[in-house]
């Protein structure tokens, strides 16, 4: 039987370009298998929308507390960098995907392969960041304020920094719904990874972005 939800993201009114884009991705490394299993969603997506490898960055922070915090700096960098155009920190890291690997190794039956040799990453300012971060409650107040800040805080660094921030992260009640959203549920359906969501987002947010300068 298909499933009667109405809910989730139908495709978008048009198929963008993401090879002229360059997309960082921040994820947080708290509650690791479901992190994981987002960003290869995440990054498979990026990729079958055109973004070339080379121009997707991952940087890694503990929990999802620092998102915020890490978003606004690497926009910051990512700025510099293009108006220096010079070699930095962030060139050396400019191919980061085998931090898929040190992240909780979700099964997969599509990983994200290696970047060619003899490519050229860009050294542009970001056109998008995407926020990864799982946040699970316990039985304290914690989740709430996390939550509460995490989510305040990204909206406030895309509209500071006029550069799009999508929103990874799940805040959910229990283990078994961040399995799910992450396309790893124990149940009879796995459930769809909701990274390849933020994936098509992070394409078409960049391109609109770029559109209505
Ligand atoms: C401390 C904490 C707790 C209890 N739970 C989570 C969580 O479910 N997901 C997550 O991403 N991070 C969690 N953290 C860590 C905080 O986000 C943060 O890293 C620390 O409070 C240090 O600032």
């Amino acid at each position: 039987m298909s499933d009667p939800t109405i809910k989730g993201l139908p495709p978008p009114p048009v198929k963008y370009d993401g090879s002229p884009f360059r997309i960082a991705i921040v994820h947080a490394r708290w509650n690791d298998a479901i992190i994981g299993a987002l960003l290869e969603g995440t990054v498979n997506k990026l990729k079958e929308q055109g973004v070339k490898e080379e121009n997707i960055v991952i940087k890694t922070v503990p929990g999802s507390y620092e998102l915020p915090f890490a978003c606004q700096k690497l926009i910051e960098a990512g700025k510099t960098q293009s108006s220096n155009a010079a070699p930095s920190m962030l060139a050396s890291t400019t191919n980061l995907l085998s931090l898929i690997d040190n992240a909780a190794s979700a099964p997969s039956a599509n990983p994200p392969q290696p970047a060619q040799s003899g490519t050229t990453a860009s050294t542009a300012p970001f056109d998008a960041v995407i926020a990864i971060g799982c946040l699970i409650k316990g039985s304290t107040m914690h989740f709430e304020y996390i939550c509460d800040a995490v989510t305040n805080g990204l909206m406030r660094v895309q509209l500071d920094t006029g550069v799009p921030v999508i929103f990874g992260v799940l805040t959910v009640l229990t283990d078994d719904q961040g399995l799910e959203r992450a396309g790893i549920g124990r149940k009879e359906t796995k459930g769809h990874n909701h990274g390849e969501d933020w994936g098509l987002a992070a394409v078409e947010l960049a391109a609109q972005a770029s559109d209505w300068q």
